[in-house]
């Protein structure tokens, strides 16, 4: 498994992904034809588990896309699983503290970072896909390097202790969700409120400081290159549904105007 994701990252080339809710493989190949970066299939919002989430991995490898997974829960079993699959990275909702984080990295990340559990699985071609097959450290390491962890900062706890979280060793980047973390700042939805931005300023700026990347998320398209331009290292647009249902509006919206008797 090789994370093109975090090439992306590394190269700087601001990636851009959406996230997955429409729940078949058909809608994964097709999505691979449109330029998206990476795809986090939610099993959190989304009603997948690990099983289906396979198959959209799987799909999203074949169509070039990198297969990123939410998980419903801050648990071992939660974690384990998405990433036994082939999740190339977990982002992880509802985070209020440290100790969350810290319990994510022993979920996530093998020894000596964490204590993930190790079993030859989908991850590594079930122990087959690596030269080094027969050597587990090297594995382990190769594992750890190519499986994001991306918490998602979304409350005002995770907020509070951004610049301990985001220098943990095993945390790759951060994630902010910007519904729940106004939400539970008391002003939701207005994402242009001073308080609001300046939260994500420091946001940003910790996981710079840590040499970590921030990923935001945006329903509209116009706010992609402006999150960008604020310092944000990649963009999460909208949701497969929510672009679908937007396309047909506005070619419905179009076809009857044109077409008025
Ligand atoms: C949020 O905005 O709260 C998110 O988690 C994005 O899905
Ligand atoms: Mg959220």
């Amino acid at each position: 498994m090789k994370n093109i994701l975090k090439r992306k990252l590394a190269a700087g080339s601001r990636p851009v992904g959406s996230f997955f809710e429409l729940g078949s493989e058909f809608v994964v190949e097709a999505l691979g034809k449109t330029g998206l970066d990476f795809l986090i299939v939610d099993n959190e919002h989304g009603p997948f588990e690990a099983e289906r989430t396979a198959d959209f991995v799987r799909a999203a490898e074949l169509a070039g896309i990198a297969p990123l997974a939410r998980v419903r829960e801050i648990s071992r079993p939660a974690v384990l699983k998405l990433l036994d699959v082939g999740a190339q990275g977990i982002v992880v909702p509802d985070i209020h503290t440290l100790d969350q984080v810290r319990a994510l990295v022993e979920y996530a990340k093998f020894s000596p970072l964490g204590k993930r559990g190790f079993c030859p699985s989908r991850k590594d071609g079930w122990g087959f896909d690596y030269p080094a097959t027969e050597d587990l450290r090297t594995n382990m390491e190769y594992c750890n390097s190519e499986t994001l962890l991306i918490p998602q900062c979304e409350t005002v706890g995770c907020l509070e202790n951004i610049e301990t979280i985001a220098a943990l060793e095993g945390v790759d980047g951060i994630f902010i969700g910007p519904f729940d973390l106004s939400i539970s700042m008391g002003v939701p939805g207005q994402f242009e409120h001073p308080d609001f931005v300046r939260a994500l300023g420091r946001i940003r700026d910790a996981c710079r400081s840590a040499g970590k990347f921030t990923m935001y998320f945006t329903v509209h398209a116009d706010q992609v290159a402006r999150g960008f331009r604020f310092g944000f290292d990649a963009m999460t647009f909208s949701l497969d549904a929510r672009v679908l249902i937007q396309a047909y509006r506005d070619a419905i919206r179009r076809i009857r105007e044109e077409s008025a008797p």
